[in-house]
């Protein structure tokens, strides 16, 4: 049957990719509501042919609603998500707040599809990190086929991991830095963004570890169901308006085979393989083609350890890291009569 949806945070970054998806899927669509803050109520979104009125979170009366995707981040998530489930909803939420409840599921449908088989206990199910979800579906051919004994990661965030103030905050510094001003102090980001690579994505805690770097291995872990899994990263912000990069160290138990790796990369569903380096090149975030998928790319063994082997790992943030995946949870949903089903 057609299905009531609701994006909150409709007019961010991740929302407005999330409804440019919708509209071009499959799923049946009877009443979309496009939700957001007041300053954004009333703008006009076309959606198959009809004008969705953007409407004030804040101020609407009924939540009933079929899927309710969240995009509006933790703050407004731990609030309203309880608050849609209690109405019967599926919440999908993009946010930090749920993911390492054991009673929310983590989903990367490419990899753990089965979580999803039934309506989890608290009618939420949440979506991957960016940083997260690429690196998962990059990583899950080979750390199921081999051993292995530690991850190392440093990654390359784009500026729209912060949203759409995210990519105005570096336009403007870029502009203001070439004009010879200083422009305005940095907001969304420690320190500005132009001309600048930042060691911090998120909090950094007592420990010194950021939160990006805890997500990581935290998520990693509940979606691989590798509870053990060694992984450590170095998080870093770089002035790239969109496209999350990383460069992943994996060493293994025993020594690893290039053409078993190239293999395993290249039957993976949704990865796209540079297996030759010199006439295929490798992807960068700048001039990525096909969003829906993980790029992986620079695949060696480390000449000075045959159980060592680098990966380059590129992918759209908003699309696969972001969503698409949540997309693909809602299809997933359907397709298991999570909702819809009756
Ligand atoms: C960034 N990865 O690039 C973050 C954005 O937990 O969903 C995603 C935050 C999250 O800044």
């Amino acid at each position: 049957r057609s299905l009531n949806i609701s994006i909150v945070g409709a007019t961010g970054a991740v929302g407005a990719e999330l409804t440019e998806l919708l509209e071009a899927s499959q799923i049946p669509v009877n009443r979309l509501r496009l939700l957001a803050s007041r300053n954004s109520a009333g703008r006009q979104v076309r959606f198959r042919d009809e004008i969705c009125f953007v409407e004030a979170l804040y101020e609407i009366g009924d939540l009933e609603t079929d899927i309710a995707f969240l995009c509006a981040g933790s703050a407004v998530s731990l609030e309203w998500a309880p608050r849609f489930a209690a109405q019967g909803a599926l919440v999908i939420d993009n946010s930090n707040a749920f993911r390492m409840d054991p009673d929310v599921p983590l989903v990367v449908p490419q990899i753990n599809p089965s979580v999803l088989s039934h309506r989890p206990r608290p009618g939420i199910v949440a979506n991957p990190n960016c940083t997260t979800i690429q690196l998962a579906r990059a990583l899950r051919p080979l750390v199921t086929a081999l051993d292995v004994h530690q991850i190392i990661l440093a990654t390359y965030q784009a500026a729209s991991g912060v949203g759409l103030m995210g990519i105005d905050e570096l336009r403007n510094g870029t502009r203001a830095a070439l004009e010879g001003s200083s422009g305005p102090p940095a907001a969304r980001f420690p320190v500005p963004l132009q001309f600048n690579v930042i060691p911090q994505v998120g909090e950094i805690d007592l420990e010194g570890v950021a939160l990006e770097e805890r997500k990581l291995v935290q998520e990693a872990r509940k979606i691989l169901a590798m509870p053990d899994l060694r992984l450590t990263s170095t998080c870093v912000r770089v002035p790239v308006e969109n496209g999350h990069s990383e460069a992943v160290y994996l060493e293994f138990e025993k020594p690893v085979c290039l053409e078993q790796v190239h293999e395993l990369l290249a039957q993976e569903e949704g990865v796209r393989l540079y297996a030759d380096g010199i006439r295929e090149g490798y992807p960068t975030p700048r001039f990525l083609t096909n969003p829906e998928d993980v790029h992986v790319a620079r695949v060696r063994v480390n000449p000075e350890n045959p159980r060592g082997l680098w990966l380059w790992v590129v992918a759209d943030n908003l699309q696969v890291g972001a969503a698409l995946n949540a997309l693909l949870i809602a299809q997933l949903a359907i397709a298991n009569r999570v909702v819809g089903g009756k």
